[in-house]
């Protein structure tokens, strides 16, 4: 987090990590997709030749809160190829909370498990506490066969801490339900920490509003809660 009083600016950075192909890019490019044109910022990405993330993707999100701050909320995805290590561990710094992309299917787990000990590890090397930065866990490509049951799923988030969502990232299914529990997460973690609520007047709900005021929720599972404008087609 970055709390500028001077110019009334916060800024929250979300961390999409997992193991490579999982589908980190394309929870931005979905993410991107239903954002309004005029709060979102370009999606920036570096590809290699075929296809996979080498630096990382950048989605910044803006808007003003009630009290006059500004707020950008940037989402940065990691490459997840074994050798871009050096660039996790980069993109990792300041992390506010973390969006852990995992591949659902069985014969993904042990991959899973070495980028979660792997993302431990690089939050440490970052002097992140993995106490203290909240991490939601996605299982994503549940079309796929061989992924793991909502049963299997239900069991990984009763044994762990951490918010588990089941998702279809090309289909958009369970993306905006990711962020919205990634983001609240933030939000409560910077709140325990800077006050947010007492110093600059930031409550959840307000944060939570005002990000996906601009971000078309039609047919998921925050559309009664965040009811969608009408979105113009960039
Ligand atoms: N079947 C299926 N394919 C998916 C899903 N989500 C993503 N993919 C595909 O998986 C491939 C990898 O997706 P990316 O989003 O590029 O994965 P990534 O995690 O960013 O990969 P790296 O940047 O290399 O770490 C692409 O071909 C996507 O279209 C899904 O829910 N189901
Ligand atoms: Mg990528």
């Amino acid at each position: 987090m970055q709390l500028n009083h001077a110019q009334r600016e916060l800024t929250v950075k979300i961390v999409y990590y997992g193991p490579g192909l999982s589908g980190k890019t394309t929870n931005l490019q979905m993410i991107h997709q239903r954002t309004l044109t005029d709060v979102r910022g370009r999606l920036l990405t570096v590809e290699t030749h075929d296809d996979r993330t080498l630096f990382f993707d950048l989605l910044p999100v803006f808007f003003s809160t009630a009290a006059g701050f500004k707020v950008k909320v940037k989402l940065f995805t990691v490459p997840g190829q074994v050798i871009h290590n050096a660039t996790r561990r980069v993109v990792l710094q300041g992390a506010d909370a973390v969006a852990f992309i995992a591949d659902s299917r069985r014969a993904a787990a042990q991959d899973n498990n070495a980028y979660w000990k792997n993302l431990q590890e690089n939050m440490r090397e970052n002097a992140l506490d993995p106490a203290q930065v909240p991490v939601v866990i996605q299982f994503n490509k549940r079309d796929l066969p061989d992924s793991k049951t909502q049963e299997e799923i239900e069991d990984t988030r009763k044994k762990g801490r951490e918010a588990v969502i089941g998702a279809v990232a090309i289909r958009g299914e369970g993306v905006l339900e990711t962020l919205h529990a990634v983001l609240q997460q933030a939000w409560r973690s910077l709140d325990a920490r800077a006050a947010l609520q007492k110093n600059i007047g930031l409550s959840e709900k307000e944060f939570l509003t005002q990000v996906f005021a601009n971000i078309d929720t039609t047919g998921t599972e925050l559309e009664k809660e965040f009811p969608p404008r009408k979105v113009e087609k960039a």
